[in-house]
């Protein structure tokens, strides 16, 4: 469904996509996209289960991909990892509860965590990260594929997202993808989602001349994948990262290489600053609240 701002009545061409001002308006942006339904699809792991009956090894799950950060993993990742593990709960017996994960990230960078049932459409989650809230899913993957889920999961958000949100540079990174997605066109949002996904998902940055990973960090067939010799490594360009095919089925062919997060954070805001739109925004963040400016 197409939403177009309410309050907008110039020119045709000053039209734009409906979007939130305010942090409530977020309840707005709940559209699940059904990509992965185990019921139609049949390559995934829960297809033809007609209940999740099986309890999945979460301490596999765990103890496993923890196994493999020290040495994959970019040090903004293992800083935070070790701070869940003191305070949050974060251990291979326990799914830590979201909302102490999300007191915790307040206190470090402002972002907040939000529960919600699945998948949500690009541009409803693009938007909330405007915002600094996260939303995330609170089931948990199949237990037929312990190490890889085709759908975010708790392990997936817990261990793929919420450690790098706690780093000041990366949750301004986050921020400003969802500012520029704000009132986009359908196609910079195609793009922006493109951009997330190569960096937020896929991304490997350069530390200390070696190349580590800062997303796939849930899935240890993705993280592995991404630090070997088969897939072509690209400096990080966001022109290029924005209309780059990729996989979400199988092996990125592909993956982008940052020199820091200060660095991919300015490059993306010269991209967004590229992207055309009759006002720009600013986030007010005593109010939670998008302010317009040059508006029509
Ligand atoms: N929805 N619940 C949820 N979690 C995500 O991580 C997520 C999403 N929708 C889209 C998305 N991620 C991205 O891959 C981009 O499409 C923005
Ligand atoms: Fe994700």
């Amino acid at each position: 469904i197409k939403r177009v701002a309410e309050d907008v009545r110039t020119t045709k061409e000053d039209k734009f996509h409906w979007f939130p001002r305010k942090i409530c308006e977020l309840d707005k942006c709940h559209h699940l996209v059904t990509k992965f339904d185990p019921d139609l699809d049949l390559d995934h792991p829960g297809y033809s289960d007609q209940v999740y009956l099986q309890p999945v090894g979460k301490k596999e799950v765990y103890s496993t991909l923890k196994s493999l950060y020290p040495t994959h993993a970019c040090k903004e990742y293992l800083e935070a990892f070790n701070l869940l593990e003191k305070f949050c709960g974060y251990n291979e017996n326990n799914i830590p509860q979201l909302e102490e994960v999300s007191r915790f990230l307040k206190e470090r960078t402002g972002f907040q965590l939000r529960p919600v049932a699945g998948l949500l459409s690009a541009r409803d989650f693009l938007a909330s990260l405007a915002f600094r809230v996260f939303q995330c899913t609170q089931y948990i993957r199949h237990a037929s594929s312990p190490m890889h889920s085709p759908e975010p999961d708790c392990c997936h958000e817990l261990l793929g997202h919420v450690p790098m949100l706690a780093d000041k540079t990366f949750a301004q990174f986050s921020q400003d993808i969802g500012l520029a997605s704000l009132g986009a066109t359908d196609e910079e949002i195609e793009k922006l989602a493109t951009l997330y996904w190569f960096t937020v998902e896929f991304g490997l940055c350069r530390q200390n001349g070696i190349v580590k990973a800062y997303g796939t960090l849930s899935d240890l067939f993705s993280t592995s994948h991404s630090l070997s010799d088969e897939p072509e490594v690209r400096d990080f360009d966001p022109d290029a990262a924005a209309v780059q095919p990729y996989q979400d089925q199988n092996y990125q062919p592909v993956y982008f290489v940052s020199e820091s997060f200060s660095d991919a954070k300015s490059k993306l805001r010269s991209y967004a600053a590229h992207i055309k739109r009759p006002f720009s925004v600013k986030y007010e963040p005593y109010t939670h609240s998008i302010e317009l400016l040059d508006s029509p």
